[in-house]
């Protein structure tokens, strides 16, 4: 299975790690790291070094709480460092939901779009579709940053998420999108609670039933804190071990913080033949 990208089309046949390079000062694991363009852009390069196939590049943060940020700071925050990334030789994500934001990405050659508002924004669908072959990651998100924590509450969560993520996916198609374009993500956190997020890992393989790879993040989440007790700096391990469960249970692309880490446990669950063809 392929993910068609503007300028790589990548084989997923091997896991894929995306690294993620949060270019916000209140990200909630890692706000203020990589803040600056110098400070962004010598992590890109050190997540490549670790072994990174992707890097997801974000300029607003949308953890539990948060507040949406101008469009204005989110292009000054995100260009620069966009425009070193695409020298570095890998497929370069930009984690948007604005669709101005989209368009000037994508006109400077970005390779995909990681949308946790799935492409419902009014604009982002068309931004998406007018590009000939960018990729697109179909989020789910139950309300919004800001609120999506009050209390979340689902029937039946697989079933509910499964629905929203073929309904985009029907969406995308019927723009034109390629179906090679786009990965789906059920969202682990967004507006769910820990049983909501154990039961999509559970219950992932679900999902494959939409036909799209499926991409997955994990990293540092809460959920991971309410079963180990760590903090968030602390979380590195809980992590590669979520990452390697979603991987065995049909996930092809991780989004990842600790990208040296999950690439040394990806090696070895390699060289242990438990690599899904
Ligand atoms: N999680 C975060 C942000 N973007 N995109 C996808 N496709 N899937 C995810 O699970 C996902 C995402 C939140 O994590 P992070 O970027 O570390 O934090 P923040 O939003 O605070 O910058």
């Amino acid at each position: 299975m392929f993910w068609q990208t503007t300028r790589f089309r990548i084989d997923l046949t091997r896991p894929q790690v995306m690294g993620i390079v949060n270019v916000t000062p209140d990200s909630f694991s890692d706000g203020g790291l990589a803040a600056d363009r110098t400070a962004a852009i010598r992590h890109c390069e050190q997540l490549l070094a670790e072994g990174a196939d992707l890097l997801d590049i974000g300029g607003e943060s949308t953890r539990p709480g948060s507040m949406p940020v101008s469009l204005d700071e989110e292009l000054a925050r995100v260009l620069p460092v966009l425009e070193a990334a695409l020298t570095l030789g890998c497929p370069v994500s930009i984690d948007t939901n604005k669709p101005e934001v989209m368009r000037a990405v994508l006109a400077r050659g970005a390779d995909i779009v990681n949308d946790i508002n799935a492409l419902q924004a009014p604009g982002a669908l068309d931004a998406v579709a007018d590009h000939a072959r960018c990729g697109v990651c179909l989020m789910h998100m139950r309300g919004d940053p800001a609120t999506m924590q009050q209390r979340p509450h689902y029937d039946d969560v697989l079933h509910e998420v499964g629905e929203f993520l073929d309904e985009r996916l029907r969406a995308c198609r019927s723009r034109g999108v390629a179906d090679e374009r786009i990965v789906l993500d059920p969202g682990i956190g967004f507006g769910k609670s820990v049983a909501h997020n154990l039961d999509l890992l559970r219950r992932q393989s679900e999902l494959l039933a939409l036909g799209r790879p499926l991409l997955v993040g994990w990293s540092r989440k809460s959920t991971l804190g309410a079963l180990t007790g760590r903090d968030v700096s602390q979380r590195q391990a809980a992590s590669v071990a979520a990452a390697l469960a979603a991987l065995q249970s049909g996930a092809r692309i991780v989004r990842v913080h600790d990208v040296a880490a999950t690439v040394d446990a990806l090696k070895v669950w390699a060289a242990a033949g438990l690599t899904r063809g």
